[in-house]
């Protein structure tokens, strides 16, 4: 993407030994390991090597002067890179400032306020300004400070910064290198937007630049500054300096080593923070278009230096310091992290007897650390299954006890249940031994009956035969007897039941024999 971009300022280098130092290291940032030479490199260069090296004069010109020239070229070429965090509450302003200092417009959307999280999001630009061209990336935070519990907001941005110098280390280390290909995602400078509220820093503002601080280039930032009155941005200011001192927050300082920019540097780290305004909106003011924001009493004009501090921005960040903040970034946190990690990884400089680093011995030692690990985990995992199996078995031992003892418990209950049965199945057969014996007799008491009445049937005289006379009370009673009740009957006693015939019997023997 090509910014319109305003007129460049690039002047034209002035090429010491100094420059082309810095220019061989852009070159070629991991040649040397990701060691940056400066002027004191080629003293010591000069000293070991000066005993041997003699001075000569040149009786022409040879043309190797031309080399800082052929760095810048080589440097232009293959363009820069330049990557900048912007940490603030969400709708602080962060996109707004961004389209205003590289005066363009980047797609941004707006961040919602109810995520859960904080998290971040990051583009990547291609912009050029006159032949030089820059690989820019954005990185925002999207949810700061929307949670209640801010207590991990600060994790997420560690994390991404800690992973951009990871994966640059990983590059570092491969045996085939591409680092002059490697796009180079590591942080360079991280603008903290402090929200405006005349106060002073929230403790998640603190928490966070002191997390940071380590392993970024803090450049702290009033968001919104036409927010709050002159005298109360001075007194803010002054507030935040000393809470970020009290706090021991380093934040990055503009460099003074450089005469050509010490002095503008050294005043400018006293305008820290810088109270910003944001606009791409272009308004007529005089006879010329400036970048402001119009309110109903006037317009805030954002290059206005007595309006806010963006110009200064501006010029601290891309104009003077952009280089020293992408040095800052190789040689100091960078280099810190490199070293943590390293020293994790077993690496040391010198061993115990002061002797030189041995890749090879390293890498040993790291190996019979790594696998005298690997076996006492191992014996650890075998102690704890013996001791698991040992448990399982005690318990399954338990629940064959408690099966036994339920076995036992049934088998009781089952042969008591059958004695109970038994005792039972004799009394129903006793019973039907006496009911048959009852029955017979009953039969036999009716064959008897049934011959009686036969016997009385041939005695009747056959005048009687002719008419028809009531029975008298025996017949009536014999007929009873002989021809005894059943159910379909009802009112009338049952003979084939053994206690219905016995109460019908003892009421027939009744009315025959009153005295029975
Ligand atoms: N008063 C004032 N308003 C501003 C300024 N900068 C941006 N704004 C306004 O603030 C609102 C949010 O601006 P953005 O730039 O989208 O804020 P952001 O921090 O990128 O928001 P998220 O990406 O959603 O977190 C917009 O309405 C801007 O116009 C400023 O300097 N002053
Ligand atoms: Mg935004």
């Amino acid at each position: 993407m090509k910014g319109k971009l305003e007129e460049p300022v690039i002047s034209a280098p002035k090429l010491d030994m100094k420059m082309a130092a810095e220019v061989e290291r852009t070159l070629s940032p991991g040649a040397d390991g990701g060691r940056q030479f400066d002027m004191d490199d080629f003293d010591i260069l000069d000293a070991e090597q000066g005993a041997d090296a003699r001075s000569l004069e040149l009786k022409g010109h040879v043309g190797f002067d031309s080399l800082p020239d052929q760095l810048v070229n080589k440097s232009v070429s293959g363009g820069f890179c330049f990557n900048i965090l912007c940490v603030g509450e969400t709708g602080v302003g962060k996109s707004t400032l961004m389209d205003t200092l590289f005066n363009t417009q980047f797609e941004d959307e707006p961040a919602a306020h109810d995520v859960p999280g904080v998290h971040l999001k990051s583009k990547t630009y291609e912009i050029q300004e006159s032949n030089v061209r820059l690989k820019l990336n954005i990185v925002y935070t999207v949810g700061f400070g929307d949670q209640i519990n801010k207590e991990d907001s600060y994790k997420p941005i560690v994390e991404y910064i800690d992973q951009q110098f990871e994966n640059y280390l990983q590059e570092e280390l491969k045996i085939k290198r591409g680092l002059h290909m490697y796009h180079d995602t590591r942080v360079h400078a991280c603008l903290y937007f402090i929200t405006p509220t005349g106060h002073s820093l929230k403790s998640l503002d603190l928490v966070t630049m002191k997390k940071l601080d380590s392993k970024v280039n803090i450049i702290p930032i009033i968001a919104k500054a036409d927010t709050i009155s002159k005298n109360e941005l001075h007194k803010f200011k002054i507030k935040i300096m000393s809470e970020l001192v009290s706090n021991g927050v380093q934040i990055y300082q503009f460099p003074t080593d450089d005469e050509t920019v010490a002095e503008l540097n050294a005043t400018m780290n006293g305008h820290l923070p810088f109270a910003v305004v944001g606009s791409t909106d272009e308004v007529k003011v005089g006879n010329k278009m400036v970048r402001a924001r119009v309110y109903p009493w006037g317009t805030v004009q954002v290059e206005n230096e007595n309006h806010c501090d963006f110009v200064k921005l501006r010029e601290m960040l891309v104009r003077t310091n952009m280089e020293d903040l992408r040095e800052t970034t190789h040689t100091r946190h960078y280099e810190l992290f490199r070293r943590c990690r390293l020293e994790e990884m077993g690496f040391v400089d010198d061993d115990s007897d002061n002797k030189p680093f041995s890749l090879h011995e390293t890498y040993e030692a790291k190996r019979v650390e790594h696998l005298n690990e690997l076996q006492r985990k191992e014996e650890e995992m075998r102690q704890m299954f013996v001791v698991r199996v040992k448990e399982k078995e005690g318990e399954l031992k338990e629940a064959e006890k408690e099966l036994h003892a339920k076995f036992d418990q049934l088998k009781r209950q089952h042969s008591d249940e059958k004695k109970k049965l038994e005792e039972k199945k004799k009394m129903l057969e006793e019973e039907i031994n006496l009911f048959n014996k009852k029955k017979q007799a009953a039969m036999a008491a009716q064959q008897q009956a049934q011959q009686a009445a036969a016997s009385a049937t041939q005695t009747i005289p056959k005048a009687h035969k002719k008419k028809s006379r009531p029975p008298s009370r025996v017949w009536r009673l014999v007929g009873c007897w002989a021809f005894p009740p059943t159910d379909s009957h009802p009112g009338t006693p049952d003979w084939r039941h053994p206690a219905s015939s016995d109460v019908h019997r003892r009421n027939v023997l009744q009315n025959l024999f009153p005295s029975y």
